[in-house]
């Protein structure tokens, strides 16, 4: 009797061993994320004329500044949306391409990290959007689509995390 019982809870091993294998052939989570941006759009600006935008991530106490890639801010009027990847710009808005943006990785491991798009101003930058996220490991692109419609402004901000290895 014991003879058959080990006999059987080695074929159920092996049975799970051949299982284990097979779940490989998908895409482990990635222990890390990528902050990769997508575009914004400037539907109604903070201050008249012109707004003067950047947009930063901020992880452990730590700004990265994402765009534009030289530091400093862009100068963008009411309606325009400034491409960068992903999806094209909303149809009515002026489309301005031609960039790019930093695309930095951070570790997966819930540790809040803030997506920001701010206006540079003297009296202390205006945060218009601010996200935040507490990323865990993952195996599939998560899309983030971001609106805020409040204070006198409107924008949109879309990026995305990509899983980083
Ligand atoms: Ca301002
Ligand atoms: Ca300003």
């Amino acid at each position: 009797m014991h003879r058959l019982l080990t006999r059987a809870s080695l074929s159920v091993a092996i049975i799970i061993g051949s299982l284990l294998t097979g779940g490989a052939a998908y895409a482990e989570p990635a222990p890390m994320v990528r902050v990769v941006l997508e575009s914004f759009t400037a539907y109604d600006l903070e201050e008249s004329g012109h707004d003067e935008v950047y947009v930063i991530a901020q992880y452990q106490g730590k700004a990265r500044q994402l765009f534009p890639t030289n530091t400093g801010e862009l100068s963008v009027a009411r309606n325009d949306c400034i491409y960068i990847s992903g999806d094209s710009c909303p149809a009515g808005t002026n489309h301005r391409g031609y960039y790019s943006a930093h695309k930095p990785s951070y570790t997966a491991n819930g540790t809040l990290l803030m997506v920001a798009l701010r206006e540079d101003d003297i009296a202390g930058d205006d945060t218009l959007i601010n996200v935040p996220l507490w990323p865990e490991p993952i195996s599939e692109t998560q899309y983030f689509r971001e609106e805020a419609n409040i204070n006198g402004y409107h924008y949109t901000l879309n990026f995305r995390l990509e899983p980083s290895y």
